[in-house]
């Protein structure tokens, strides 16, 4: 139920605000909408590359619904990671070079957000072929994030 509550929360956000506009009153509060908004990006990307490396059966509208949610969670998170956001109580595992190095970030930020239109396009044509190329490339971009700019 919490869960189901967290998903309702992040979709109406996703319909009611531009996050280009976020502002947050506080550094914790960036840091919850950056980990929630990832978080949910990350379950349905992980539903849709159980289906790619065949450890759920193929369903292609189940793929293609779940690869629109992670297209529109990819839009989210970096409004999380602006000025003014570093810092904060709660745990993270952001390193500095997020906010020293904002135009690396930025475009490993562009370059995941790019790969998620890919995938959900790639969900749409029903080819599992397809959705393997998409969730490796998109993979990969999460995770040369990561590499560079999370702590673990
Ligand atoms: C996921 C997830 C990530 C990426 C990354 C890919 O499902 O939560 O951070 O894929 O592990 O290498």
């Amino acid at each position: 139920m919490k869960t189901l509550a967290s998903l309702a929360l992040v979709a109406a956000v996703t319909t009611f605000a531009a996050p280009a506009f976020a502002q947050f009153a506080k550094p914790d509060d960036a840091i919850k909408y950056r980990q929630g908004s990832m978080f949910v990006m990350a379950q349905h990307f992980g539903r849709v590359a159980a289906m790619a490396n065949g450890r759920v059966p193929f369903d292609a509208k189940v793929a293609a619904d779940n690869a629109d949610i992670v297209l529109a969670m990819s839009k989210l998170p970096f409004a999380g990671f602006g000025p003014g956001t570093e810092g904060g109580s709660l745990k993270n595992t952001a390193k500095p070079e997020i906010w020293t190095d904002q135009a690396k970030f930025r475009d490993g930020a562009e370059k995941m957000q790019a790969e998620a239109v890919k995938l959900a396009a790639a969900a749409k044509t029903g080819n599992i072929d397809n959705l393997k190329t998409a969730v490796g490339a998109m993979g990969g971009t999460c995770k040369a994030c990561h590499d560079a700019f999370r702590t673990q």
